[in-house]
């Protein structure tokens, strides 16, 4: 026990997600080759491989892990979800959704490639995930992969991913209490991390218990970046004026600490934390030290 209590508590987080998103990158680098039509490859590329955080796959890849699989089994199912997420930036940042010119520091997709080409690059990228899960998962027995499946499609429809900017859409201008904030948030964000986690326990092996464990986790991680994206936007704004955070507070958009205050809204980041680390108390410690360390690390990130 002693031994394994000094791996935890000298789990590096930073290394180890960069070691991830390393090894994510290549594999969908592989996954979208530049081929005819050159230019959609290159625009489903230039979205795709920008410079992210990847914490979707890196959530799949270790909640595949927690349960014992191997990275090799779940990196398709790691790098559908990475091109689910990317197809959700490119339609967000559309003119007639958030009309936004830049993602991830650098020209938004329809600013590089015309909106047209936008659009079917993220139907290009859907299509893509799900043939990735479907046809990549080789070594894995096929009920698993239906799973999979089934699970990715149900975070992106309309009660998932398409449901959360349905109504954020729809309640644009409008007074909006802490029930939609979350439902919003619950499925814009947390929906599509439950997916990832679920799907890599799925693929590892996990029984249905351990995926609804992994699942809750994710989605307490899910409200908790976006608890904590709300109050870094008042804290930052204060520090540095003019620059893009404060954004939020411009727009008049509604947030956690506008409905409730900062610090409440910093007691319920904090009850999100322990929440979602109760979720891994029945797991194996180790194994369970990279999701314990990327709770903590989302609930005390700077920007
Ligand atoms: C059919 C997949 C699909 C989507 C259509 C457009 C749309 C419906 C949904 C938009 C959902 C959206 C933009 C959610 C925001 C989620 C979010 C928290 C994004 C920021 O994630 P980070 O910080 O980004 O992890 P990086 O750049 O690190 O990957």
């Amino acid at each position: 026990i002693g031994q394994a209590e000094a791996a935890v508590d000298r789990f590096d987080l930073k290394a180890y997600m960069a070691d991830k998103a390393r090894r994510v990158d290549a594999a969908l680098d592989r996954a979208v080759p530049l081929r005819y039509p050159e230019r959609l490859h290159e625009s489903m590329r230039y979205s795709l491989l920008s410079a992210g955080k990847r914490i979707c796959p890196i959530l799949a890849l270790a909640s595949c892990e927690l349960v014992g699989g191997d990275e090799a089994t779940v990196m398709p199912v790691a790098c559908a979800v990475e091109m689910l997420h990317a197809v959700s930036l490119i339609h967000d940042d559309l003119p007639c959704m958030d009309n936004d010119d830049l993602r991830r520091g650098q020209p938004s997709n329809h600013r590089v490639f015309g909106e047209g080409t936008a659009v079917i690059t993220g139907d290009a990228l859907i299509a893509l995930a799900f043939e990735h899960v479907a046809a990549a998962t080789a070594s894995v027995p096929a009920d698993r992969v239906l799973r999979a499946v089934a699970e990715y499609g149900s975070a992106i429809g309309s009660e998932g991913l398409v449901a959360g900017q349905f109504v954020d859409i729809d309640s644009e201008g409008k007074a909006v209490g802490v029930g939609v904030l979350e439902y919003i948030h619950l499925h814009k964000t947390a929906r599509l991390l439950e997916a990832a986690a679920a799907c890599g326990v799925i693929v590892g092996g996990g029984g249905d218990a351990e995926v609804e464990s992994v699942r809750r986790y994710a989605r307490c991680v899910g409200q908790l970046f976006q608890v904590v994206d709300d109050i870094l936007d008042v804290t930052k704004t204060t520090e540095e004026l003019g620059k893009t955070a404060g954004k939020d507070v411009a727009s008049g958009k509604t947030t956690y600490p506008k409905l409730m205050g900062l610090e409440k809204a910093q007691e319920l980041a904090q009850t999100l934390v322990v929440k979602a680390e109760a979720e891994l108390h029945g797991f194996d410690r180790v194994k369970a030290a990279p999701l314990r360390h990327l709770a903590r690390y989302i609930a005390d990130r700077q920007n």
